[in-house]
């Protein structure tokens, strides 16, 4: 599974005032991502989609027009999980076609299912998809919590080779480390990318590498070459512009940024119920911007 290790961002989707897909704008993030972030792969279909928002057919539409841009170019990996597996199974399907090299799914969330119910989520979605799963852990979100014996289950299965490891337990990403040395743990909180490395992460997966991948990229390589003050000193840096990312909202922001780095064809609009950028919003991403990009 060494193809799908490296820095990865989580696809931010622009819509237009009725909710639809802007395909232009996403193009164009997605060409940025590949020539000026030089990300090594896109995470189409999480929470930076605004995934858990859209229909079906919105949800195919999104993972087709990344692979037509894609082609080869970088690893595409497609979460297609939720709370329907009937959906997740068929979307597992479509994506496995287009020829994403992995997807990803979810823990089913809102019903605080058990961990056997969880369990039999994963083993039933690779039953019926020919592809290789990386669990998506975001407990903050979900309300899910999973521990290192009960990840070392889900591993059991073959099919499940790792996890997107969206949480603050460094304790816990430390067994899981130990526990489970070949199988792919990735960071998914950028502001925390330092020490997840320190921790031998074998990837990272976030939103905000669609604006801030070179600067990332440093942060993991000079870990990674064991140069943990310089490592420090860009994460500080970054720190200052996730905080302020995070202040002014997250997903409005870093849509006005990948903006204000050109991409600027069509509506870069939210997905209702979620917010669109306020004026205000809109001013302030220029100053975080002038700021901390420049
Ligand atoms: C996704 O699309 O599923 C993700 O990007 C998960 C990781 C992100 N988490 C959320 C909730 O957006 O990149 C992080 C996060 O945006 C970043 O660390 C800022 O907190």
């Amino acid at each position: 599974n060494e193809d799908l290790k490296g820095l990865i961002s989580a696809l931010l989707v622009p819509y237009n005032e009725d909710g639809t897909v802007n395909e232009a704008g996403l193009r164009q993030i997605i060409r940025h991502n590949i020539e000026n972030m030089k990300i090594d792969g896109l995470y189409v279909g999480g929470s930076s989609g605004e995934n858990f928002m859209l229909d079906t057919d919105t949800k195919k539409q999104i993972f087709d027009i990344a692979k037509d841009e894609v082609k080869d170019e970088v690893l595409l990996i497609a979460q297609v999980g939720g709370t329907n597996l009937y959906e997740a199974i068929e979307l597992g399907q479509y994506a496995t076609e287009l020829g994403y090299n992995a997807i990803s799914a979810v823990t089913p969330f809102y019903y605080k299912f058990s961990f056997e119910e969880v369990k039999q989520y994963y083993f039933d979605l690779v039953d019926k998809v020919d592809n290789r799963l990386i669990v998506y852990s975001i407990p903050a979100l979900t309300g899910v919590e999973i521990g290192v014996s009960q990840f070392m289950e889900l591993f059991e299965n073959d099919k499940i080779i790792g996890v997107k490891f969206t949480a603050a337990d460094f304790f816990l990403l430390e067994r899981l480390r130990k526990a489970a040395p070949d199988h792919l743990i990735y960071s998914g909180f950028d502001e925390m990318l330092l020490p997840a490395v320190i921790n031998n992460v074998d990837g990272a997966i976030g939103s905000t590498y669609n604006v801030n991948g070179l600067r990332s990229r440093k942060i993991m390589e000079l870990a990674q070459e064991g140069n943990i003050k310089e490592a420090l000193s860009i994460q500080n840096d970054t720190n200052d512009l996730i905080e302020a990312i995070l202040d002014n909202g997250l997903y409005p922001t870093l849509k006005q940024l990948l903006k204000l780095q050109g991409c600027d064809k069509g509506s870069f609009l939210a997905r209702k119920p979620m917010a669109s950028a306020t004026q205000k919003q809109i001013n302030r991403s220029k100053e975080i911007y002038d700021a901390y990009l420049k």
